[in-house]
C-alpha cells in the first residue's frame, strides 16, 4: 500500500480518541514461553476470552505464528478472523499500527519503530524484528496508506489521544535511554503532534510502579473523553504508588487541554499488591536478554488498562475487592456501555494487560 512520506497532521489526519467509532480490534496469540508460562497455556485462555468478548461488538482478527495457527483457530470461535503473521510476543498495543483518521473518514496507519520498549538499552526481549514489521503488515491488509517512522521509536501504549488535540504521555516513558535518546523533549513533542494531529502533549512524570515498559501511560491514566480522564489511584501513602499518582495528580490539576479546558480527574482505584508465586516463576523459561519472572515480585496491575470498544468495555479483574469498585467507576464514566470483566492475572504475568494486547481500528465515524 502507499508510503507517504509526509505528515499526518499535514495531510489533514488525527488518532481518534479510543472512545470514537471503531471499525475493528487486533490481537496477537500468545505463546512465547520465556514470558508466557505453561508456553503461554493459561494466556492462550484468557486471550480467547478476551477476543470473545470485544467481539461481540466489534469484529477481532486474532494474528498468530504459523505453528501455532491450528490451535489458535480452534480454539477461537469461527466469526473471529485468524490471520498468520509471524511475530516475536503478543503486543499489538505496542507493535502495531496506530491509526488516524480525516474529516472525509479515511484511515491510515502510523508505523512507529519498535524495539521491545528499550532496545539493547533495557528492552525486554531479543530480537524485535517480526513484531516491527507487524505495522506495515496491517496496513497492507487493511489496504490503509502508512506512515513509517524509521527513526523514532514509540510503542502505542505509550501515548492516548483524547482525538480533540491533546495527546497524554509520561516523562519515564518518552524520555527514557532506549528510545531517542538524541531527540529533547521539545523535539518528541513536535513529532507526536504531527504524527497523531495533536496541538498539545500533556507530560505526567510516571507510570504504575515497576511497570517493565518504563511506565506507559496507557497503565496509569486515559481519556474517558476530551477533558475528563482517569487516573490510577490509592489512598495508601505508605505506597510508593501513592507519590506517582499523586504527582500526576498535581500536574493533571493544574493544566489545561489543547482547547483549553481544565480536566476533570476520577481516580481509579489499583488493587492490592500483586506479586508472582513460585509456580508461576517455574512456568517460565528463563532465556538470556528476556526479563525473568521472579517469584515475590511486584506486577504492574492497574484498572486503567482496559479496551473501549463500540458499546462495550473490557477490563481486568485481579480477583481484588477493588474490582467491584473498577467497574462501578467504568459505569458511571461510560454510561452507555457493557462493561465486561475478564480474570486477567495471565495477561499481567506477561507484563501488561486488556489495553496492551488489543489494537482498535477506528472508523473514522464520530
Ligand atoms: O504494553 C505492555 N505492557 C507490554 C509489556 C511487554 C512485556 C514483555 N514481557
Amino acid at each position: 500500500m502507499k508510503n507517504y512520506t509526509s505528515k499526518p497532521k499535514a495531510d489533514g489526519f488525527r488518532m481518534p480518541g479510543e472512545f470514537e467509532h471503531h471499525d475493528a480490534c487486533w490481537i496477537i496469540w500468545p505463546q512465547r514461553p520465556d514470558n508466557w508460562r505453561m508456553g503461554g497455556k493459561p494466556a492462550q485462555k484468557v486471550f480467547v476470552e478476551v477476543a470473545k468478548a470485544i467481539n461481540k461488538f466489534e469484529p477481532v482478527t486474532m494474528l498468530v505464528n504459523e505453528d501455532q495457527y491450528e490451535n489458535a483457530r480452534g480454539m477461537l470461535p469461527e466469526d473471529i478472523r485468524v490471520i498468520e503473521m509471524s511475530n516475536n510476543d503478543s503486543w499489538i498495543r505496542d507493535c502495531g499500527a496506530t491509526f488516524v483518521v480525516n474529516d472525509a473518514g479515511e484511515v491510515r496507519g502510523v508505523d512507529w519503530s519498535f524495539n521491545a520498549w528499550g532496545g539493547l538499552v533495557d528492552g525486554l526481549y531479543f530480537p524485535w524484528d517480526k513484531d516491527d514489521e507487524v505495522a506495515a503488515k496491517m496496513c497492507d491488509i487493511e489496504r490503509k496508506g502508512r506512515y513509517r517512522l524509521d527513526d523514532f521509536v514509540l510503542e502505542g501504549g505509550s501515548i492516548h489521544s483524547d482525538g480533540d488535540g491533546t495527546v497524554m504521555v509520561t516523562e519515564e516513558c518518552l524520555l527514557s535511554e532506549g528510545r531517542n535518546p538524541d531527540l529533547t523533549k521539545e523535539e518528541i513533542t513536535e513529532v507526536l503532534c504531527d504524527y497523531l494531529g495533536a496541538d498539545k502533549v500533556i507530560w505526567l512524570k510516571n507510570g504504575i510502579y515497576l511497570d517493565e515498559t518504563n511506565g506507559h501511560v496507557d497503565n496509569i491514566c486515559c481519556f474517558v473523553k476530551p477533558g475528563k480522564v482517569l487516573l490510577a489511584w490509592t489512598d495508601d501513602e505508605s505506597d510508593p504508588q501513592y507519590a506517582i499518582s499523586k504527582e500526576n495528580l498535581d500536574i493533571l490539576e493544574n493544566t489545561t487541554d489543547a482547547k483549553g479546558r481544565k480536566l476533570e480527574i476520577v481516580k481509579m482505584y489499583v488493587p492490592s499488591p500483586i506479586t508472582i508465586t513460585k509456580a508461576e516463576e517455574e512456568g517460565v523459561d528463563a532465556v538470556d536478554g528476556t526479563l525473568p519472572r521472579l517469584e515475590g515480585d511486584r506486577l504492574a496491575a492497574s484498572y486503567v488498562n482496559f479496551y473501549i470498544a463500540n458499546g462495550g468495555i473490557v477490563v481486568p479483574g485481579f480477583d481484588d475487592p477493588n474490582d467491584a469498585k473498577a467497574v462501578a467507576t467504568l459505569k458511571d464514566c461510560f454510561p452507555g456501555r457493557e462493561i465486561v470483566q475478564l480474570p486477567a492475572r495471565e495477561i499481567l504475568l506477561g507484563g501488561g494487560n486488556v489495553h496492551c494486547i488489543t489494537q482498535q481500528q477506528p472508523s473514522g465515524k464520530k
